[in-house]
């Protein structure tokens, strides 16, 4: 096979976000689009001849064709060996686990996670490093830059590889090898559980319900839930990816996976319900009539990570996002060690778990992990829960009660404002930053902000600083208010305000959420003048 250099053009707009670049699918069938991205990656990483690359992604529209430009595109810029999923389907966390535990020098992931596929649908890619975590900030700036210069890109003339046949074959002057998506993560997985007290929970009754929203978990939540712990057959639903995720949102929230909630609050519910996203790396937990927030969860799976062998010792330390609420702090403080806050995104994880100072991370867009892996862990999640249910022998509902009663119960909603004009939600925002100075002191009705700020953070480990990362009003009775934008999505701008109250007092810990909330939640649309500045009454997604 020949290597061809092929002269090329600057597209604008190929800047990383939260997690990677992510677009339209019709942007990323442009000729040279996805090429150009592809290679500026390559032209900003170092001694990679000769070395090994993982690709894969989670099987949306769009995948395969991507897949083969890249293998191609590695291939001619000299990587020795690359690791490619069957199919083309790698979940992120199995690529992260494929990564370190093959000592690759990094890997290339192609998904839009929890963003609806299909011709119309949104497409991504990113790019991880060694330790099989997100590329950080220092590497996607440089990416950014070299999207804005580039002038040629370096290709195979080769046909198409056999994604389906496992094994090895020669690619130009490297080598691929399509392994099995599943079978890395899963010994793994049961390097960290005790499957036998799961096996035996499943055989002794206990029942799951896990909704892989026709998205890339499917295949790993059967093999390793049904052939491997014995739950019976159809635990897994929705358990075989589309390309266009059955024409719904793999997201799972209580918005889409409906269907999961209403069977979860129903008279025959089984007493765990779980749901992960496009790429496999979010989760949703709800047991028997009780949503279990994520934030919730995470302080949860943090105050009884022990029951599991991976995780005798409990957790070194604690680091969750910045909006997430700080059930995980109480968790932190009752266990003696340190709880870190960081900007929304795993990647500002990585040196936190390199380090050993973290030892479980949590976002409050559902996402959890531990230092198994870099990136955040759907299934790991619902097998962590397993795991303490399976230990426990207790329903959810008593395990989460139990924990408000003894941590306080933190109240939280995020109400997100979707497609919003981006003109109107960058003023919105700029308002806000300029009043940040005023508003300590100032009251509204029973709430009197105390400290205004925009999130700034400084990484403990690298040194290296994120500004501007979301605006927090903090309130006298301990109440919390944060504004920020979303960096994933492919149309207009999202708001996100994420909404806290602290409740210590075990007879008000029932109260439902909405109604816990409303004040504050009237509070932030007048502190940010929602309504008046973005036209909406309501928020699109309320999580
Ligand atoms: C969102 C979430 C963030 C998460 C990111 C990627 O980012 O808020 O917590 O890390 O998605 O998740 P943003 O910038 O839209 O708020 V995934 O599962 O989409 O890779
Ligand atoms: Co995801």
């Amino acid at each position: 096979a020949n290597i061809r250099v092929v002269a090329t053009e600057p597209f604008e707009g190929q800047k990383p976000g939260t997690s990677g670049l992510r677009k339209r699918v019709t942007v990323f069938q442009q000729p040279r689009y996805l090429e150009n991205f592809v290679q500026s990656v390559f032209d900003s990483l170092e001694g990679f001849a000769g070395a090994t690359l993982v690709v894969g992604g989670d099987g949306r529209f769009h995948n395969r064709e991507a897949v083969q430009t890249i293998l191609k595109m590695a291939a001619a810029n000299g990587f020795g060996r690359i690791l490619v999923g069957r199919g083309g389907l790698l979940s992120t966390p199995a690529a992260s686990c494929v990564i370190r535990g093959r000592r690759a020098y990094g890997g290339i992931i192609l998904s839009a996670s929890h963003n609806p596929g299909g011709p119309e649908g949104d497409f991504g890619i990113k790019y991880n490093i060694g330790n099989g975590g997100p590329a950080p900030e220092r590497v996607t700036d440089a990416v950014f830059a070299r999207t804005q210069s580039i002038r040629e890109y370096r290709t195979l003339d080769a046909p198409d590889l056999d994604l389906e046949r496992l094994g090895t074959q020669r690619f130009g002057g490297a080598e691929v090898e399509v392994i099995d998506p599943v079978a890395d993560y899963r010994d793994l997985m049961a390097r960290l559980f005790d499957f036998a007290a799961i096996r035996a929970a499943f055989a002794g009754g206990l029942r799951l319900r896990y909704d892989a929203m026709h998205a890339v978990t499917g295949p790993y939540a059967k093999a390793i839930v049904e052939d491997e712990l014995g739950a019976p057959a159809g635990t897994v639903v929705n358990g075989t990816p589309l390309p266009d995720f059955g024409g719904h949102h793999p997201d799972p929230n209580l918005v889409h996976a409906k269907a999961l909630f209403d069977e979860m609050m129903g008279p025959d519910a089984p007493d765990l319900g779980a749901a992960s996203d496009g790429d496999g790396d979010r989760n949703l937990i709800i047991g028997r009539g009780v949503f279990v927030t994520p934030s919730d969860s995470l302080a949860i799976l943090a105050a009884n990570m022990h029951l599991a062998p991976g995780y005798r010792g409990g957790p070194k330390g604690i680091a969750r996002s910045m909006p997430t609420s700080r059930a995980a702090d109480q968790v932190a403080e009752r266990l003696g060690v340190p709880c870190y806050e960081t900007p929304t995104g795993w990647k500002f994880f990585g040196t936190l778990l390199d380090a050993g100072l973290a030892t479980i991370c949590g976002e409050e867009s559902a996402g959890t992990g531990s230092d198994h892996v870099r990136e955040k862990d759907g299934l790991w999640a619902v097998l962590l829960w397993l795991n303490i249910l399976a230990a426990r022998r207790q329903p959810v509902l008593g395990i989460v009660r139990e924990h408000w009663r003894a941590h306080g119960r933190n109240h939280y909603a995020r109400h997100d404002y979707e497609e919003v004009d981006a003109e109107a939600a960058n003023g919105l925002m700029s308002a806000l930053r300029g009043q940040l100075g005023a508003l300590p002191g100032r009251r509204f009705g029973v709430h009197e902000v105390t400290t205004a700020d925009d999130f700034a953070y400084t990484d403990p480990v690298d040194g290296s600083v994120s500004e501007r990362q979301g605006v927090r009003i903090g309130f006298a009775d301990g109440s919390r208010v944060v504004y920020r934008l979303s960096g994933t999505g492919t149309a207009g701008a999202t708001l996100r305000v994420y909404i806290e109250r602290f409740e210590p007092d075990p007879d008000r810990q029932g109260e439902d959420t909405q109604t816990a909330l409303a004040g504050l939640a009237a509070v932030a649309d007048e502190l940010a003048g929602i309504r008046a500045r973005t036209g909406r009454a309501e928020p699109d997604v309320v999580t």
